[in-house]
C-alpha cells in the first residue's frame, strides 16, 4: 500500500493529464504508449518523480545498488561508422587508434580484482583484422586467470559481428562464449530503435529486431543481460517511448533483462554536430518515465558517468535504484566530452546513496547482495 505522504504528494499534482496515469500506477495497471508520451511532456516533475519513486521502492525498498567493476575496451578500431561515437576509429593509423594485447587485458582485470572488483564489463570495436577466436580467447584467458570474476562482455552488435565472422548462428556464438566463461551481456548498441533515427546516427549498425533477437537468444541460454537507450540527440519523445515499449515486450517473452540504462548523449568530437548536452530535467524525466513504463524490468540505472554524479544521486528519488559502479577506466563517454570523473571510489558511491536517503548495497552483476551499508 502507498503511504499517506504519497497520497498527500499526489493530491498536489498540477497536470490534469497525469490524473488517470496516477490511478493506473496505483492500481498496478500497465501504462500505454500515450501515457508514456504524456509523462515525457509533463512539467509536473515532482509528481512524476514521486510516482516513479513509489514504484521503485515497491520493487526494491530503500535499496540503491552499485557494483565494484572495471570497464575494459580491448580496441577502438571499428568497422562501423556510427555518427555519435567519438571513441571508435575506422583508421588503424589514426593517432587515437589502439588495440590491447591479451596480457594487457589480463593485467587490467588483475588490478581490478586485487582492488576488490567482482565484475569486468568488456566492449569494444568491431576490429576488421580480429577473428572470432581473438574475442573468444579474451574470455577464456580471463576465465582461466580469474575463476570467480563475473565477465559481462560484448554487446549485441558484437555478437552479430562474430556470427558473420565465424558463420555461426547467434545461438552458436553465444554457446561458445558461454563455454569459454562469459556470464552475461551488457546492453550497449541499442541506441534508439527507430529506423528513421538509426539511418541518421548509425546507418550500418544492426537494427532493433536483431538487437532484441540476440538478447532473447542469450536469455534462453541462461545468460542475463542489461539493455540501454541512447537519448538526447535527434530522436523524438515518441521514438523514446516506442523504444522503451519494445524492450517491455521482449522482457514479457524472456524476463532476462536485469536492468534498463538510459544513456545521455555526449556531444563532443563526433559527426552529429549537436552542441547541446541533455539537461537535468530531461535526464530525470527519462529515468522516471522508464521506471513507470518498464513494469517488468527489476532495476533502472542512473549511470553517473553520463549524467554526472549529482543528477545520478537525485535520480535515486526519481525511479532509479542503481548507480552502476566504480568503472575504473571509462573511455566511450569521455572521448565524447563527458565531464564526470573516469572512475569512482566505492566510498563516494556509498556516500552519494546515503545522502539521497537510500540504503547502499554493493551488488554483484546479477543483483545478489554482497554487502548492505545500513
Ligand atoms: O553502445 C556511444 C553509447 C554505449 C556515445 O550494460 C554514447 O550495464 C553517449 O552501453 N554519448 C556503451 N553514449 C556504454 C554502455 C553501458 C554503459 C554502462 C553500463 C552498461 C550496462 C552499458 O554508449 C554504446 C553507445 O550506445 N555511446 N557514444 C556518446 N557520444
Amino acid at each position: 500500500m502507498f503511504s499517506l505522504d504519497l497520497e498527500k504528494g499526489l493530491s498536489l499534482a498540477t497536470d490534469k493529464e497525469l490524473f488517470s496515469i496516477i490511478d493506473k500506477v496505483l492500481e498496478e495497471k500497465r501504462l500505454s504508449f500515450e501515457d508514456g508520451v504524456k509523462l515525457f511532456k509533463t512539467n509536473d516533475l515532482l509528481t512524476l518523480g514521486l510516482l516513479a519513486n513509489y514504484v521503485t521502492e515497491k520493487k526494491n525498498g530503500k535499496y540503491a545498488y552499485f557494483v565494484f567493476n572495471r570497464q575494459i575496451n580491448p580496441t577502438n578500431i571499428c568497422s562501423l561508422d556510427c555518427k555519435f561515437c567519438a571513441f571508435a576509429t575506422m583508421d588503424k593509423n589514426d593517432p587515437k587508434a589502439y588495440e590491447m594485447s591479451y596480457e594487457e587485458i589480463v593485467e587490467k582485470a588483475r588490478y581490478a580484482v586485487e582492488q576488490g572488483a567482482s565484475e569486468v564489463h568488456i566492449v569494444g570495436g568491431l576490429h576488421p583484422d580480429w577473428d572470432f577466436d581473438v574475442y573468444l580467447n579474451i574470455i577464456s584467458i580471463l576465465r582461466k586467470n580469474f575463476p570467480n570474476l563475473h565477465i559481462k562482455a560484448f554487446t549485441a552488435v558484437e555478437i552479430d559481428y562474430f556470427s558473420k565472422l565465424a558463420k555461426l548462428s547467434y545461438e552458436e556464438v553465444l554457446i561458445k562464449l558461454k563455454e569459454a566463461g562469459l556470464n552475461s551481456l551488457p546492453g550497449g548498441g541499442a541506441e534508439i530503435f527507430s529506423p528513421r533515427v538509426r539511418r541518421i546516427i548509425a546507418p550500418i549498425k544492426i537494427g532493433w529486431k536483431k538487437y532484441l533477437e540476440i538478447h532473447k537468444t542469450a536469455h534462453k541460454l541462461g545468460l542475463q543481460s542489461t539493455t540501454t537507450m541512447l537519448y538526447g540527440h535527434v530522436e523524438t519523445i515518441e521514438e523514446r517511448v516506442d523504444h522503451i515499449l519494445k524492450i517491455r515486450e521482449a522482457q514479457d517473452e524472456t524476463g532476462g533483462f536485469t536492468c534498463f540504462i538510459p544513456l545521455a548523449y555526449q556531444p563532443e568530437n563526433n559527426e552529429l554536430n549537436i552542441t547541446d548536452h541533455t539537461h537535468g530535467v530531461d535526464d530525470l524525466k527519462t529515468i522516471a518515465v522508464s521506471r513507470l513504463l518498464l513494469d517488468n524490468v527489476p532495476h533502472i540505472k542512473a549511470y553517473w558517468v553520463m549524467i554526472g554524479e549529482k543528477i545520478a544521486q537525485v535520480a535515486l528519488n526519481f525511479g532509479a535504484d542503481d548507480m552502476d559502479g566504480t568503472v575504473m577506466e571509462e573511455k566511450i563517454a569521455h572521448f565524447a566530452g563527458a565531464k564526470s570523473p573516469t572512475q569512482q571510489q566505492k566510498e563516494k558511491l556509498i556516500r552519494l546513496i546515503k545522502k539521497a536517503g537510500k540504503i547502499p548495497v554493493e551488488r554483484d552483476t546479477l543483483y545478489n547482495h554482497i554487502k548492505v551499508y545500513q
